[in-house]
């Protein structure tokens, strides 16, 4: 059991020489850059954080197909409607690989499943956001798998082994997202006026809804400065907000289109740009269910799920007949 008035460092974070002997040999491993297994012991704190990010991570995956979904069928070219229905299908594989990866830290999938189900368990707020156009699918390629490659690179060298493992290739199949986004962007930005107006509309509602997929700021994040002690998160919420917006203006500026931002100006200073202060209202609505979506997405999951019953049965009706079948005949 923890002591109590444990001695912490500024950040709320225990130090080592007031760990027990096990949480200290745990942390030691982590500070040396090795990874932890799922059958290696863990603090059950630690174990919490996984499944919960885990968890939250494949939700998002999950729920992500659903604004994207809405466009397969109007993809503009047979080869849009391709490339579009192939990176939707990855998406439910991230989903796969996330869940299978909080499974082995004792979760199980239906109670992952029901917390999302019943509104407990987030998912990322961006999601709450409806695709009003085609280039809304350029700039959700662009910039949320932009955001989202940000964030999941350094997870790949996460503490926990089968969640760095499957950010690996996660990771890859983002590039090639983000790269077919922000093709539909060039393409939009080189045509008529019209379009280029559609890709500056698209830009203008995405790019704060991008900015807070990072998470609260640095000095509101609760889980942050535990996390980053376990090398679970490598980099601060705002240190990747920073890198997104220093990465993604040149690419704006390279499509001739304009970041809705009147603050936005290099700081020649910190060799970054400065910008204006997010909404962090909004994102609290939408945290707590008031975004534009909330509650379809939520709902699409929901009716998915009851609509798949049948086939849930099946394969367990199937699986059952199998295992029977191999079972030796009692003797008679
Ligand atoms: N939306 O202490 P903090 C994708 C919550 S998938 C909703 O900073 P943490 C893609 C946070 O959960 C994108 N909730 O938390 C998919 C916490 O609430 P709880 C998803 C958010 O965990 C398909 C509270 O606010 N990526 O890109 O240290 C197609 C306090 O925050 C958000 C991941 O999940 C948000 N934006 O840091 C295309 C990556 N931000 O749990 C693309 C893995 C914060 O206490 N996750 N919250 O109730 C992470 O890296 C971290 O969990 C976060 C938050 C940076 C998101």
């Amino acid at each position: 059991m923890y002591t109590q008035n444990i001695k912490t460092d500024s950040l709320g974070v225990k130090a080592l020489d007031e760990m027990e002997p096990k949480e200290r040999a745990f942390q030691e491993r982590i500070n040396a850059d090795d990874r932890i297994e799922p059958k290696d012991w863990m603090p059950e704190a630690y174990r919490k954080t996984l499944i919960r990010q885990i968890s939250q991570h494949a939700h998002s995956e999950v729920v992500g197909q659903l604004p994207e979904g809405n466009w397969i069928s109007r993809a503009p070219t047979l080869e849009r409607k391709a490339i579009l229905l192939a990176k939707v299908q990855d998406e439910a594989g991230h989903g796969l690989y996330l869940y299978c990866a909080a499974e082995t830290l004792g979760a199980t999938r239906d109670e992952l499943l029901e917390q999302l189900h019943a509104g407990k368990a987030k998912y990322s707020s961006i999601f709450n956001y409806p695709t009003l156009t085609w280039a809304d699918i350029g700039a959700i390629g662009w910039l949320v798998d932009g955001a989202a490659i940000m964030n999941q690179v350094p997870l790949q060298r996460c503490s926990y082994g089968p969640y760095s493992r499957a950010m690996i290739r996660v990771c890859k199949e983002e590039s090639f997202h983000q790269r077919q986004g922000f093709d539909i962007m060039m393409k939009l930005c080189a045509g008529t006026k019209g379009q280029k107006a559609m890709a500056q509309d698209a830009l203008n509602r995405w790019w704060w809804p991008s900015l807070m997929m990072f998470g609260p700021p640095d000095g509101e994040s609760v889980h942050s400065a535990q996390s980053m002690a376990w090398k679970i998160k490598l980099y601060s919420n705002d240190e990747l907000r920073q890198k997104f917006v220093d990465q993604t203006v040149p690419q704006a500026d390279l499509l001739g289109i304009k970041v809705p931002d009147p603050d936005l100006r290099w700081n020649e200073d910190k060799g970054g740009y400065d910008f204006g202060e997010i909404d962090w209202d909004e994102f609290h609505r939408v945290l707590k269910g008031g975004g534009p979506c909330n509650r379809e997405r939520l709902g699409a999951r929901v009716k998915a799920w009851e609509d798949g019953a049948w086939f849930r049965d099946g394969l367990m009706a199937h699986a059952e007949k199998k295992a029977a079948a191999a079972r030796p005949m009692a003797a008679e």
